[in-house]
C-alpha cells in the first residue's frame, strides 16, 4: 500500500502500472474478499494451501467437550463438506490431482450443548486459524462452531482448473447484536415448508439467528393447533394443503436448531385476528379474554414469544355494546387504548407466568401507561425510528429494530445500500440505553410475496442488514467497499441454490466453470 501511495500512477512506467494492477487483482482473488458478514478481526496472507476433497476431514479436537456423536456438529460437518466442495462426487474425486496433502479442521468447544436449543444468551463467538496443513476452530459453544464453519466455508475458493484452496487466515469473531432476525409472513400467502427450510439455510449463510414466524394473521390461520383444530380447519386457505401440522412445526424448529437459529412464533392479537374468528365463533368481539394459549409455549421451545399488538382498529370494539359496558365496569370510560392495554397486560402476564419473555410491536408501548410491565419492544414504524428507539430504551425496555428493513416494500434490488447504511445506535443516550438495543430484524410481509418471488426479494438484500447486525460498524461503513464483496457473496448464494437477485450488471465465475 505504501508503494501505491508514493507512486503517481499517471507518470509511472507501464510495467509498474501492470504490477500494481496485478497486486490489486491478486488481492481481489484471495480469501479476504470472501467472508460475509465481515468478521471482527481478520488477518490473512498470500500463503495458499490446497484442499483435497479426498483427504480433507473435519474432526473434533482432543480436548473438546463435544466429540463425535454430537449429532448437531456431525450433521454440520456433512453439510459444510458439500458446501465447500460443491462439485465433488466420489467418482470425479478420483480425477483430482492438483492437491494431495491432507488438511483437517479441528473443532473444539468448552461446553457440550449438542442437544440444546439456541437462546438469547447463547454465545456465537469463535476463533478460526488456518495455517499449513491444518485449521482449528475454537468456541465455547456449538453455536460458535456453526458460525465458524460458515466462515471457513466462505474462505475456500477454486482456481480456474477447479482445484480448491484456502489462504493462511486468523479470525476472531463474534456478533455485534445478539438478536438478528428474519420475519416471514405465512398468513397473507401460504409458504410451503420447503421454502421455509431453504430460507433457514440462506439465513445461516448470513449468520442470522432468529426466524420470526408471523404464522397467522387476518387472511388465513395455517397453524394446526392441537387444542383448537377448528382454527385452521376453518381459518386456513385450505384445511389440508395450506396448514402447518404439528410435525411440520417440529421439523422447522429442529431444522432451525441444527443451524443455530431460534424460532420465534408470533400470534398477533388483538388487531390481526380476522382468521381466528372462523373456527372459534365466540372468540372475536365481544372482547376476547383468552390470551396466549399455553399450547404455544409448549410447542415452541424459545424463551421469547411475539404477542403482536399492532394496528388495533378500535371501530369494531366501539360498535359493540357489550364491550362498552365492560369498559364502564372497568372504569376505562371511552378510552379504547386503556382497553387494549388491559388486554395486552393480561397476555403479557400469562406469557411471563409461562416463563417466557414477550415481544410486542411498538404500538403497545405507545398506548401503554404502565410501560414497566413490558419487556421487549419491536420498533417498526417509519419516520424518526431512532427517536422511538431512544424513547423505549429510556424507559428501560429492550428494543428490536425493524423500521429500516421492510424488504417486501417495492424497490429495485440495488437499493440494498439503503439497508446497509443503517446506524441502530446513532441516537443520543447512555451506554446502558445502547445495550438495550438487542438487535434488528428484516421483515418480509406477505401481501405481495409467495414462494415464487420470496428468494430474489430477500437475498442478498437481507444480507446487507445481516452485516450491519453482525459486523463492526466502523469497518463496514462504506457502501463502495461492500459492493464487490456482496456481489461475490451473491454468487456464493446462487452456487448454493439460493435464487438471490442480481445487484447490477455482471456475471458469476461459477457460471462458466
Ligand atoms: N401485518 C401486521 C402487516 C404489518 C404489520 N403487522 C405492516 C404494516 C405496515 C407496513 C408493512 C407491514 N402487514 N400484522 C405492522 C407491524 Cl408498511
Amino acid at each position: 500500500m505504501k508503494v501505491m501511495r508514493a507512486v503517481n500512477t499517471k507518470q509511472c512506467a507501464p510495467i509498474i502500472y501492470a504490477l500494481l494492477q496485478l497486486i490489486i487483482f491478486y488481492a481481489g482473488l484471495n480469501a479476504v474478499k470472501g467472508v460475509w458478514p465481515l468478521p471482527h478481526a481478520l488477518t490473512s496472507s498470500v500463503e495458499q494451501y490446497p484442499l483435497n476433497p479426498q483427504t480433507f476431514a473435519f474432526d473434533y479436537g482432543k480436548h473438546s467437550a463435544t466429540q463425535q456423536g454430537c449429532s448437531l456438529l456431525d450433521a454440520a460437518f456433512r453439510r459444510y463438506f458439500s458446501l465447500i466442495f460443491p462439485d465433488y462426487t466420489a467418482e470425479n474425486g478420483q480425477l483430482e490431482v492438483a492437491a494431495n496433502n491432507s488438511f483437517n479442521l479441528y473443532s473444539s468447544t468448552d461446553h457440550n450443548d449438542c442437544e440444546n436449543y439456541p437462546n438469547d444468551d447463547s454465545s456465537e463467538r469463535y476463533n478460526l486459524s488456518v495455517s499449513a496443513g491444518q485449521a482449528s476452530l475454537n468456541a465455547a459453544t456449538v453455536w460458535g462452531i456453526l458460525r465458524g464453519l460458515e466462515t471457513f466455508s466462505q474462505l475456500v475458493y477454486q482456481d480456474d482448473l477447479g482445484s480448491y484452496f484456502v489462504n493462511e487466515t486468523f479470525i476472531e469473531d463474534f456478533p455485534r447484536f445478539q438478536f438478528r432476525g428474519v420475519l416471514l409472513d405465512t398468513s397473507r400467502h401460504y409458504l410451503p415448508v420447503h421454502a421455509i427450510l431453504k430460507t433457514l439455510d440462506a439465513m445461516s449463510y448470513s449468520k442470522f439467528n432468529v426466524f420470526h414466524w408471523h404464522i397467522v394473521d387476518d387472511p388465513s390461520f395455517p397453524y394446526q393447533s392441537r387444542s383448537f383444530p377448528e382454527l385452521s380447519k376453518k381459518g386456513a386457505f385450505h384445511p389440508a394443503t395450506h396448514v402447518y401440522t404439528q410435525s411440520d412445526v417440529r421439523r422447522v424448529i429442529s431444522y432451525a436448531r441444527m443451524r443455530g437459529i431460534r424460532v420465534l412464533p408470533e400470534f398477533d392479537s388483538p388487531g390481526h385476528t380476522g382468521s381466528w374468528g372462523k373456527g372459534q365463533s365466540d372468540l372475536l368481539t365481544p372482547c376476547y379474554k383468552g390470551g396466549a394459549p399455553s399450547e404455544v409455549t409448549s410447542v415452541f421451545p424459545d424463551s421469547y414469544i411475539h404477542l403482536g399488538g399492532d394496528e388495533v382498529d378500535f371501530s369494531c370494539w366501539r360498535s359493540n355494546p357489550h364491550v362498552r359496558a365492560f369498559m364502564q365496569k372497568m372504569g376505562f370510560g371511552g378510552d379504547f387504548p386503556k382497553l387494549e392495554a388491559f388486554y395486552i397486560e393480561n397476555i403479557v402476564n400469562i406469557t411471563s407466568a409461562n416463563n417466557k419473555t414477550s415481544i410486542v410491536w411498538q404500538d403497545v408501548f405507545d398506548y401503554h401507561e404502565r410501560r414497566s410491565a413490558l419487556s421487549v419492544v419491536e420498533v417498526w414504524k417509519h419516520g424518526c425510528y431512532l427517536c422511538k428507539v431512544r424513547q423505549v430504551t429510556k424507559a428501560g425496555l429492550r428494543v428490536i429494530l425493524a423500521s429500516p428493513w421492510y424488504l417486501d416494500l417495492p424497490g429495485p434490488t440495488h437499493n440494498w445500500a439503503r439497508y446497509y447504511t443503517v446506524w441502530p445506535l446513532a441516537f443520543p443516550g447512555s451506554e446502558k440505553q445502547k445495550r438495550l438495543v438487542i438487535g434488528g430484524e428484516v421483515c418480509m410481509w406477505g401481501e405481495y410475496v409467495d414462494a415464487t418471488n420470496l428468494f430474489p426479494k430477500l437475498w442478498p438484500r437481507a444480507s446487507a442488514a445481516a452485516e450491519r447486525l453482525w459486523s463492526d460498524e466502523k469497518q463496514t461503513s462504506s457502501v463502495e467497499k461492500a459492493f464487490p464483496r456482496l456481489e461475490d457473496f451473491r454468487c456464493k448464494l446462487l452456487r448454493r441454490g439460493i435464487q438471490a437477485g442480481p445487484l447490477n450488471v455482471g456475471h458469476c465465475k461459477h457460471e462458466y466453470q
